[in-house]
């Protein structure tokens, strides 16, 4: 069933609101300024948006992933980089909800719901990204405490995160070694490199977040030893709808910033869409985005169903998602000529964003590991 629902519709209609007036007046003046917004993140908190696949007792918004996908598509229309940082912000917020016992679920998850106090996901390091199960980060227990050495490295929104979820390795065994910790930011030890300077996503901090000798309470382990790789496998899945509907969103948003601007644009004596090339151009970006759109929602809807064919779904989905939304973008500079080029007109931000959705939550070489495996594994 690919309509939306009334209640969907009604979901879709005040994230839009929102969106429209809060974030997307001022998208391309954070995106300059490298304005990370935490007040304009406080107030999609109040509206449900800081646990939207959470549960009702601390806050959250008991959503399916299947509404979450609309939620990210609708915000990115206004700015990706502010939707793709709100996904993150749910992928912690679900593991504290899922994985949490009843303390750190009362403990933590209030303010993070509310997005008065935010979360960062923490696996990359300096020297591992794609092959996540190497990790090297070391978590030590110490009596009723854990001690964590090591590096993680590209970690969205380090420095304003208040929670921080770490993936770190308690035994050499691989995968099954690592585990995963709550490491509030006012820890001793915790310190963060600089804010990177990248091509896009510039309206959300990237730093590395360094951990000298850093003491938790033993209390901060989520879950049990070694659970840690497979929870944030499974907080991934998420991440990667969310993720694609981004893409969606910023793909979405050129191409209906096309299709006026062609219906607008006089050449060679009428309106460009008199030229059929760039009509061809118009229908296929739409229809490479529409089929991106169900497979994503086949995807959700998996996720939602807990069916085996979830993980290998989110992977085909985030891929060919990412892959759309960013060739839309980049052909709607085309299709505006010189002034697709120019800032003022959203798009060549828009192609920053989303290049990198190509790259993080996995990079869509991974996409295609995961499903080649799942032809060749079963
Ligand atoms: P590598 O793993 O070194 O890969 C290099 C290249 O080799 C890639 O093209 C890759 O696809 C390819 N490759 C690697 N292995 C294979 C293989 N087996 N088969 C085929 N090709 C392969 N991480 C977090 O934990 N938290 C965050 O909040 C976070 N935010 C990020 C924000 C930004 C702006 C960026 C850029 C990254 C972020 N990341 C984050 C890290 C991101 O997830 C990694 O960059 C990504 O997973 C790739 O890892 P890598 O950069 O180490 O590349
Ligand atoms: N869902 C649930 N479980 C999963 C899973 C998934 N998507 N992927 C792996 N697992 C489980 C798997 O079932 C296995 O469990 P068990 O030990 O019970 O058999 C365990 O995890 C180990 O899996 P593999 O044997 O497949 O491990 P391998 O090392 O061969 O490959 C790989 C794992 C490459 C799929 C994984 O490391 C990966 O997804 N890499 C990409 C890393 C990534 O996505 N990073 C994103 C960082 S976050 C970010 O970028 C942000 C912006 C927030």
């Amino acid at each position: 069933m690919l309509e939306l629902s009334e209640d969907q519709q009604a979901l879709v209609e005040m994230v839009h609101d929102f969106a429209e007036t809060r974030i997307a007046p001022n998208a391309l003046d954070w995106d300059e300024n490298k304005h990370f917004p935490v007040d304009v993140l406080a107030e999609a908190g109040a509206l449900g948006m800081g646990g939207i696949y959470a549960g009702e007792e601390f806050g959250g918004s008991a959503l399916t992933r299947s509404d979450a996908i609309l939620v990210f598509e609708e915000l990115a229309k206004a700015d990706p980089t502010i939707s793709a940082y709100i996904s993150i912000h749910n992928m912690v917020v679900w593991m504290i909800d899922r994985f949490g016992n009843r303390e750190q679920q009362a403990k933590w998850l209030p303010s993070m719901t509310s997005m008065q106090d935010l979360g960062s996901y923490c696996l990359t390091e300096p020297g591992i990204g794609s092959d996540a199960a190497a990790l090297t980060t070391r978590a030590e227990k110490q009596g009723d405490e854990y001690v964590l050495n090591g590096v993680k490295q590209f970690i969205s929104g380090a420095g304003a995160s208040k929670v921080y979820i770490v993936m770190a390795r308690t035994a050499d065994t691989g995968a099954r070694g690592i585990s995963a910790f709550l490491v509030p930011l006012d820890s001793e030890g915790l310190s963060f490199g600089p804010n990177e300077k990248k091509m896009g996503w510039k309206a959300q901090p990237t730093r590395q977040v360094i951990m000298d000798n850093v003491r938790i309470p033993a209390a901060n382990l989520l879950g049990a030893e070694g659970e840690g790789f497979s929870m944030a496998m499974q907080a991934l899945n998420g991440g990667r709808l969310n993720i694609a509907a981004c893409s969606l969103g910023g793909g979405q948003f050129a191409l209906e910033k096309s299709t006026a601007y062609l219906k607008e644009r006089k050449a060679f004596g009428g309106p460009l869409t008199r030229q059929e090339a760039l009509v061809f151009k118009l229908a296929e970006m739409d229809m490479e985005l529409e089929a991106a759109r169900s497979l994503l929602r086949r995807a959700a809807a998996a996720l939602d169903a807990k069916t085996p064919q979830a993980v290998r779904l989110c992977a085909m989905a985030k891929k060919v998602a990412t892959d759309a939304g960013f060739n839309a973008a980049n052909s709607a500079i085309q299709l505006h000529g010189g002034y697709g080029y120019l800032s003022d007109y959203g798009l060549e931000k828009t192609v920053r964003d989303l290049r990198v959705h190509q790259i993080l939550e996995g990079t869509n070489e991974i996409m295609s590991l995961i499903v080649g495996r799942s032809l060749i594994d079963g």
